[in-house]
């Protein structure tokens, strides 16, 4: 398992259209709100890992997608993912100082326009969804929204973050990390998957289903490897502050099964990942590289 040099050409490749799609879609600072504007492009472009547009972009390969298409999913499920970055990072939430290497942006504006902010991604997101064609007919294109409006509401990603929230000081079972974790986590990752393939020729009924439970176990992997890292990396690697969980008193992988046992589960989830790809053969190669990447991180 090692990350070649073509990977992470495509890596870098990808990583560029998102950003470029970023540029164009964000409102520029000298219209007016400009200081909303201004904080909008600050929590949103310049760095990130951008994993969730890559699953789509790897995805869509699968299914021989228009990659203009899957830009246009791929921006509208990162601009989510920015806008629950900003909030999570908020007094009210994590209560932390540092993202992506620079001041969280309410410490870099002021708190209230980092609300604002998260709500404006948020509509961003969908506006792009709304006003771009992803799909041949409109029903597919409305089925398409409603799956991220479902992996970003109180079923998915803002669901999770409550359970989170409700959970710190609390021993949780790892069934229940498991289930605040696939929605937390997961569902973003599941959505951007699923949406980049939707974006192509159709997939059979079975083939999505296993591009899912690729990304649900492939999503699990990555919250393990995230709370190993949060143990075992620096601040300064991370871009976030590190060993905040403990600090803060979350319930973690590493807290309930240690680091040893939380390496083996990741392993274990990466394995299961990979083999639901075995039936896209070459075709699932980016996404098969992809969760090499996401298991073997130092970031
Ligand atoms: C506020 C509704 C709401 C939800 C917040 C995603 C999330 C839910 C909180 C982030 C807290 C956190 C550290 C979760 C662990 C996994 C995770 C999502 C890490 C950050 O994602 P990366 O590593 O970040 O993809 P970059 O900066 O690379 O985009």
């Amino acid at each position: 398992m090692t990350i070649t040099n073509d990977f992470q050409s495509w890596v870098a490749a990808h990583q560029q259209r998102i950003e470029a799609q970023l540029q164009a879609s964000l409102p520029v600072v000298d219209i007016a709100p400009r200081r909303l504007h201004e904080a909008m492009r600050y929590a949103a472009l310049g760095s990130g890992k951008r994993v969730r547009p890559l699953l789509a972009y790897a995805a869509g390969e699968v299914a021989n997608a228009d990659i203009q298409r899957v830009t246009i999913a791929g921006t509208a499920v990162e601009l989510i993912h920015a806008y629950s970055l900003v909030h999570d990072d908020l007094p009210s939430m994590d209560d932390d100082v540092l993202r992506r290497g620079k001041p969280t942006c309410h410490v870099e504006f002021d708190e209230a326009t980092a609300l604002l902010v998260g709500d404006a991604l948020q509509s961003l997101a969908f506006q792009l969804l709304a006003e771009y064609r992803l799909a041949d007919n409109a029903t597919e294109q409305l089925e398409m929204i409603k799956l991220l409006a479902i992996a970003a509401g109180s079923r998915g990603m803002a669901g999770g973050q409550a359970i989170d929230l409700a959970s710190v000081g609390a021993m949780l079972t790892l069934p229940e990390l498991e289930f605040m974790h696939i929605h937390k986590t997961g569902a973003l990752i599941r959505a951007a998957t699923v949406l980049g393939a939707r974006c192509g020729s159709a997939l059979s009924a079975q083939e999505l289903a296993a591009l899912d439970h690729f990304a649900k176990c492939i999503g699990l992997a990555f919250q393990v490897v995230d709370d190993v890292l949060d143990t075992e990396a620096t601040t300064v690697t991370l871009g976030k502050t590190a060993g905040k969980d403990a600090e803060q008193n979350k319930p973690t992988y590493v807290s309930a099964v240690g680091v040893a046992e939380s390496r083996r589960l990741a392993a274990e989830l990466h394995e299961q990942a990979r083999a639901a790809l075995e039936r896209f053969g070459e075709r699932a190669t980016r996404l098969r590289e992809l969760s090499d990447f996401i298991v073997l991180r130092k970031f």
